[in-house]
């Protein structure tokens, strides 16, 4: 099971090139955790990237926040992932048909698959929604996450919605690398041979249990140690109150030692 081997064994054993680099990545830099800077202007955003762009593997994105998005913005954050080594995920959760999808991904104002190594797509309108996705993402190597389940309480991605999108990525192992969810699926139905999906969590928090909206949160052991996932991802748990420096490197530890718990166990 992919849940108990190295990120490194796992990198050498992959075909998509995004899943191979984010692996490398971890390994390199000791980390699984992805910040979710969900600020509204660029300054904020490019102050936070830079302070944690050490301790991060991957930066996760919600382009459609920022009120003063420029192409200059794209330019210093694509620097900021060389500098720090990081990749960047747009948090997009495309929702709409193939032919719909594919135009939002590639044109309109943030043109994300020009930059955006990652990105991720809702299941709810079919397999044609990947398909769409596919054809401008696989010729820029990029990679694909399915919202498999949700961290917010009621969502509706449960029982068979989800089981439906592990399918549906099985059948796009070219483009889809893996989920958004809460816990490793492949115990669930049968596992195939040589399938490796990477599997990135939100609705963590090391203190707060939750936000009053929906939110819920969990800690880094039981996403990562419990539940299988291989990537937390923070958000206000980093930037919203304290030291951001701290806190990245507070998460980036408690993932990465309970990584290593779960592939000495
Ligand atoms: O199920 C989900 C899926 C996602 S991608 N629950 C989530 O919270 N997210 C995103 O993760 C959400 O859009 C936000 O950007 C981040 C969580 O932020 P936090 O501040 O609650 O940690």
């Amino acid at each position: 099971m992919a849940q108990s081997k190295r990120y490194s064994e796992r990198a050498s054993a992959h075909t998509n090139p995004t899943a191979i680099r984010l692996f490398q990545i971890m390994e390199r830099k000791q980390t699984n955790l992805s910040v979710s800077a969900d600020v509204t202007t660029k300054a904020e955003l490019l102050r936070i990237t830079d302070a944690v762009g050490p301790y991060i593997c991957c930066l996760k994105t919600h382009i459609d926040i920022l009120s003063d998005f420029d192409h200059d913005l794209i330019d210093q954050l694509t620097a900021l992932a060389k500098k720090h080594d990081f990749l960047i995920f747009e948090d997009r959760k495309f929702a709409d048909i193939g032919n719909t999808v594919k135009l939002q991904y590639s044109s309109g104002v943030h043109k994300i698959a020009s930059w955006s190594h990652i990105t991720n797509a809702h299941i709810v309108p079919g397999e044609g929604i990947v398909k769409g996705l596919a054809e401008v993402g696989i010729p820029l190597q990029r990679g694909l996450l399915l919202l498999a389940e949700m961290s917010s309480a009621g969502s509706l991605a449960t029982g068979e919605y989800t089981l439906e999108a592990l399918r549906i990525a099985r059948r796009n192992k070219e483009f889809c690398i893996g989920f958004i969810g809460q816990r490793r699926l492949e115990g669930l139905i049968p596992v195939e041979e040589k399938e490796d999906f990477i599997y990135m969590s939100p609705g963590v928090g090391l203190t707060s249990k939750g936000d009053g909206l929906g939110q819920q949160y969990r800690t880094p052991r039981e996403v990562i140690l419990d539940s299988g996932c291989d990537v937390i991802i923070v958000g206000r748990g980093i930037y919203g109150s304290g030291d951001t420096v701290e806190n990245a490197k507070t998460y980036q530890k408690a993932g990465w030692d309970a990584y290593l718990e779960r592939i000495e166990k």
